[in-house]
């Protein structure tokens, strides 16, 4: 892989559910050597720090249900602008932070590549599909509304108005084993690509991620990866907030990001739900930056002529 500049935007929001800690994945992605991880590659990284969430003061949701919305706006605002900053100079790691970061760094990443001229897709790793509104959602907890806000959906009037709407057709979702009926009724009818783990037992990994990075590849897109621990088992990957079991293994997740660095196409990534305070020995920090690093080039062997083809 071609040297790159990697942007870190520490980004520790922790207002997109009740339960707390993901305030410190930031920190504690820094802590399992993420920086290290990426020169040792020949890349350069950027740290920008921790960001802090714009004022906002939006009036209280129809949803009585909804978790702190005024932080959640001010996030967004935040980090749409932060990755419209940082989208021209390099490629931005938003460093979560629980899932609601990304209403920003995917508004923000569209937006930039609606500037740029570019197709944009998004690859959601996910056991969930975040396809809520503030009005559908029964939580309350906005993590679970990112790609409803990305995609245009209505009930989003207290946030930023989208600079550009992330066509449905150019999300791919992974992993998927908790969906809400009102969620599925959504992903069918906006006819998103979904690839839950009953297709991964029946068919691998590896087919239905090629065939999307084919579409990304022949679109001359832009690709913006949304990584969410819950992606994985919770055997491997315990600190998280709401463990979902069945998930993708070790080696799933590797080959995910393996290929992903062979198809050159990742311009942006989120790194998101990590939760330090649940963390067995720093195990799942350490396995994001693994993971991050085999996304930047990190090969366990390498041969000339592989590729995800
Ligand atoms: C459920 C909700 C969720 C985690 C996203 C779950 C949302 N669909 N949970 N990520 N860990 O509350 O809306
Ligand atoms: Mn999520
Ligand atoms: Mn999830
Ligand atoms: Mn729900």
């Amino acid at each position: 892989m071609t040297a790159t500049h990697c942007i870190l935007i520490g980004a520790p929001v922790d207002s997109g559910k009740r339960r707390r800690g993901c305030l410190m994945g930031p920190d504690a992605y820094r802590t399992a050597g993420l920086l290290e991880a990426i020169t040792a590659l020949g890349h350069t990284v950027e740290d920008l720090g921790n960001l802090a969430p714009a004022e906002a003061s939006p009036a209280p949701h129809r949803n009585a249900a909804i978790h702190a919305l005024a932080q959640n706006v001010g996030w967004t605002q935040t980090l749409m602008d932060a990755a419209r900053t940082a989208a021209p100079r390099g490629l931005p790691i938003f460093l979560g932070g629980d899932h609601a970061l990304a209403l920003g760094s995917v508004a923000g990443m569209a937006a930039h590549a609606q500037d740029a001229g570019r197709p944009f897709f998004v690859l959601w790793l996910d056991a969930h599909s975040d396809i809520h509104t503030p009005d559908t959602s029964d939580s309350g907890n906005l993590h679970g509304t990112p790609v409803g806000y990305v995609t245009g959906r209505d009930g989003f009037d207290a946030f930023p108005p989208l600079p550009a709407r992330v066509d449905p057709a150019n999300i791919c979702m992974i992993g998927l084993r908790s969906v809400d009926a009102a969620e599925h009724t959504t992903l069918l009818a906006m006819n998103i690509d979904v690839v839950d783990m009953r297709m991964i037992d029946e068919t691998g990994i590896r087919a239905p991620l090629a065939a999307f990075l084919d579409r990304v590849q022949a679109a001359d897109g832009l690709l913006h990866v949304s990584l969410d621990v819950d992606f994985l088992d919770p055997a491997v990957a315990p600190a998280v907030g709401t463990t979902v079991p069945g998930g993708a293994t070790v080696r799933e997740a590797h080959l995910v990001m393996e290929m992903l660095c062979d198809s050159g196409r990742v311009t942006s990534l989120d790194l998101v739900e990590l939760n330090p305070f649940l963390d067995d020995r720093g195990k799942t920090a350490s396995l994001m930056v693994d993971l991050t690093a085999s996304l930047l080039g990190r090969r366990v062997f390498d041969r000339p002529t592989r590729s995800h083809a």
